[in-house]
């Protein structure tokens, strides 16, 4: 064939498919026409179904009279295994078009569990506890406490981390994503109790630590989607706490001479200096109740920081002398804060916000931050540290 006729035809070629793009690109701008839903949807238990409903308009998502969900958007969740009939109602303008369809939830296969499955980060503050519970050994690294947290923290037979004072945090997460329902979705552990000798109500070692929450967008089994929101408990839109708060701790030379307090068990009440981003600085007092570094001994920074919410003085002396100190409950959304049994140690996953304060609208959650929420000392009890003793899953039975 004559070379000429070869461009040619080559040329017909391109404008040809050219064309073709330019049209399927046109189509695609112009929005598909919404073809209605499925006639059923199948997921199993803790998987979330995505449904997109292409089109502008008032759209409402219902199953019966409830409306789940407004917005072109579905993400649907549930830990029944149940059949739900389910309504988009989408309003342009005045003109109302209703669809129906149904989700069929099954049984997951194999099974789930309802504990904390993995620990991800654990990186205590300054404490009485930090290198004791869990115990740090000579030579082991932050990956070796990291390992030991785990040991603490997953499964049914879990114990107890303590995150030290403000800011101190652990990260873990769940086999399966928790589901937003109604009401509370799950349960951190700790080992707050009422104290008979208080005189206050729901009070006595309460230690709260701020609840932070993630979903597994990108579905790797890893927080790693950059998307933390915080549970507003009951004291996140009061002006009394700081957002945005951060403190740095000095690692301590633990050979300096110490500045013994008056009290007998105020060891050295220049300790371990830390300074925050208020313009406050000052030392944290090592007591004579804990014969080892308050300071992580795996970390060998000259300094640490640590950043997020922090909540209002939480203890007080109620002797009067310094012999009595007790700690007040917050109403709910946090960690160690209240007895196990409690409600208040229960979370609602529609409490998150988002980091301007906005509540977000999450189908579940895989991950949680718990970090110390409070910077006090409360006399010889020593720092108010938030404790970790597990983690649940309220709809697993
Ligand atoms: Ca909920
Ligand atoms: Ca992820
Ligand atoms: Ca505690």
């Amino acid at each position: 064939m004559d070379k000429n006729i070869f461009k040619i035809l080559k040329t017909i070629l391109v404008v040809f498919l050219l064309v073709e793009v330019t049209s399927c690109k046109s189509d695609r701008d112009e929005e598909s026409p919404f073809n209605g839903l499925e006639e059923s949807y199948t997921i199993s238990r803790f998987k979330v179904l995505n449904i997109a409903a292409n089109v502008s308009g008032k759209i409402t998502w219902s199953i019966k009279d409830s409306i789940i969900a407004d917005g072109s958007e579905l993400d649907f969740i549930s830990p029944y295994a149940k059949t739900y009939p389910l309504t988009l109602k989408i309003d342009q303008n005045g003109q109302v078009k209703t669809y129906q369809s149904t989700i069929i939830v099954n049984k997951e296969q194999g099974s789930y569990s309802k504990y904390i499955s993995n620990v991800f980060d654990f990186r205590p503050a300054v404490g009485q506890f930090t290198n004791e519970v869990p115990e740090y050994e000579a030579g082991n690294t932050a990956s070796a406490m990291l390992q030991k947290a785990r040991e603490s923290l997953v499964g049914s037979n879990s114990t107890m981390v303590s995150l030290g004072g403000f800011g101190g945090y652990v990260v873990f997460g769940f086999d399966h994503t928790i589901p937003n329902m109604d009401g509370r979705d799950f349960k951190i552990l700790g080992n707050a109790f009422w104290a008979s000798g208080a005189n206050d109500p729901r009070s006595g070692n309460c230690e709260p630590g701020i609840i932070m929450v993630a979903y597994d967008r990108n579905k790797n089994g890893k927080p790693d989607d950059n998307e933390w929101y915080e549970i507003a408990g009951s004291e996140y839109f009061k002006n009394t706490t700081v957002k945005n708060y951060n403190i740095t701790y000095f690692k301590p030379n633990e050979n300096k001479p110490p500045v013994p307090g008056n009290e007998p068990w105020q060891v050295d009440i220049e300790y371990i200096k830390w300074q925050d981003n208020l313009g406050n600085t000052g030392f944290k007092t090592k007591n004579g109740f804990h014969d080892h570094s308050f300071f992580p001994l795996w970390i060998s920074d000259a300094s640490y920081s640590f950043s997020g919410t922090k909540l209002l003085n939480n203890y007080y002396d109620q002797s009067g002398n310094g012999t009595y100190w007790v700690g007040k409950s917050y109403d709910f959304g946090y960690a160690d804060n209240a007895p196990n049994n409690d409600e208040a140690s229960n979370i609602d996953i529609s409490w998150a916000v988002d980091k301007n304060g906005k509540y977000v609208k999450l189908p579940g959650i895989d991950f949680v931050k718990v970090h110390t929420g409070v910077n006090q000392e409360a006399g010889w009890l020593g720092e108010v540290s938030t404790e970790v003793a597990g983690a649940y899953d309220l709809y697993i039975k």
